[in-house]
């Protein structure tokens, strides 16, 4: 144990040293170790629970591998990720991301889209580049975007809205969502709603690579017919009535993102298998009132700290039912010194997804594999269970990965103790 924990704080001493290291929320607990740990499922699912052979190989997670080449490779190119992250003009989305990630903030194409109610009648989005001025979303394929969708807190909202682009969400290769309360993790996401609270900005920036071609609806869904049918929209059998004055994409709320072509690489988008299940709905009745069961948000997921090396999931375990609408609560302890993350790519996989959420914003993802809680949040997670099974839980940071990519539990947090289990009763 001493001998593993050496070489993660090496790690971290040697990446750290020769790495520009922005100040970011949620980055403060050693960055390059959190994105070293959550690479693997930072973009691809990486199965969990099965505890790893203790005498396999130390193989380096593709976030350290990343980092090495990174350092060596001096500037980066859209020509150099292509030939790092595809074969044959077929892209694995996980490596266009480890392709730009330690140096995300030095390419990455900034904009902003801000929500503007003129009149009950009339909404916008305001869309700006990094110096303010008005801009679009004309995307370059290949180079990261970093864009921030801004809620205000003035007389310029008047309530929650979001930005829904299902189409555009899975033409892009994912890095994550961040917020005050830390990141959210998938393959894809399709809406970020963002509340309003009176005199504070709420926000959440997406950091994405643009990838495949064409011209993609931005739109704001509140009470757009048919607004929140992602998979139906993406599979082109249902068309959101964008124009329909009731809502909020009718009164303005819309604009469209392009993403040029002549890129010589495509991704493919996995199908989540329960993707298109009507409990994602929050109207479905599974999540009334009463019937969902609320037991792990009265009583949250804990991730403790006992002493620097010592840490905890409590409870371990959440008895969970299948086919019930669950909110489990996470939450990071004030008093801890650390962000943790919970991850349980193949407990989400095989639930119904319909949310997760914080204080400030709710993101809908079918795909949704881990969250990163800064210390002193919460984030709640609405899933349903699909079947009776146990999975496992873990903290993935400073987690080094077998050569298969399944996490060696003997490393990292997961270590010191933050791993955890699901069960589920059918
Ligand atoms: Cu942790």
């Amino acid at each position: 144990m001493r001998i593993m924990m050496a070489i993660v704080f090496a790690l971290t001493l040697t990446l750290s040293g020769c790495l520009p290291q922005p100040d970011r929320p949620g980055d403060h607990d050693g960055a390059v170790v959190v994105d070293a740990g959550g690479s693997a499922v930072d973009g691809a699912p990486v199965p969990d629970g099965d505890v790893p052979d203790l005498d396999g190989a130390l193989s380096m997670s593709d976030g350290a591998r990343d980092a090495a080449a990174t350092v060596d490779g001096g500037t980066l190119s859209v020509a150099a990720m292509l030939t790092s992250a595809c074969t044959a003009g077929v892209c694995t989305p996980s490596k266009v991301v480890a392709y730009w990630r330690n140096e995300w903030d030095n390419y990455a194409v900034r904009r902003t889209i801000e929500f503007n109610d003129v009149s009950a009648a009339e909404h916008r989005l305001v869309i700006t580049d990094e110096a303010g001025r008005p801009a679009t979303l004309e995307l370059e394929p290949g180079v990261p975007v970093t864009l921030t969708i801004i809620n205000p807190g003035d007389t310029g909202s008047t309530g929650k809205h979001d930005i829904t682009a299902p189409e555009l969400f899975r033409a892009v290769a994912w890095r994550r969502a961040r917020t005050l309360a830390g990141e959210y993790r998938a393959a894809h996401f399709d809406s970020f709603h963002v509340r309003r609270r009176s005199g504070s900005e709420l926000s959440v920036t997406l950091e994405f690579v643009p990838m495949n071609a064409g011209t993609f609806d931005v739109y704001c869904q509140l009470g757009v017919p048919s607004g929140n049918a992602y998979e139906a929209i993406v599979a082109g059998t249902v068309e959101p009535d964008l124009l329909a004055t009731a809502g909020h994409a009718g009164k303005g709320a819309r604009t469209t993102a392009t993403i040029r072509g002549g890129l010589g690489g495509t991704i493919t988008q996995p199908l989540a298998a329960l993707g298109a299940d009507p409990r994602r709905a929050e109207t479905n009745p599974v999540w009334a009132t009463a019937v969902r069961d609320e037991t792990y948000r009265a009583s949250p997921v804990r991730l403790y700290e006992f002493t620097d090396e010592e840490y905890a999931f409590l409870p371990v375990n959440l008895a969970l039912r299948a086919n019930v609408g669950s909110v489990i609560r996470v939450s990071n302890p004030s008093d801890n010194l650390r962000a943790h993350v919970y991850s349980a790519a193949t407990f989400l996989a095989e639930s119904v997804i319909r949310k997760a959420q914080d204080d400030d914003v709710e993101v809908d993802s079918s795909t949704l594999t881990s969250v990163q809680l800064t210390v002193g949040a919460w984030m709640d997670l609405f899933v349903v269970p699909s079947r009776g099974a146990t999975y496992g839980s873990y903290c993935d940071i400073g987690v080094q990965l077998n050569p298969d990519g399944t996490p060696r539990l003997n490393t990292g947090h997961a270590l010191r103790g933050m791993v955890g289990t699901l069960t589920v009763a059918p």
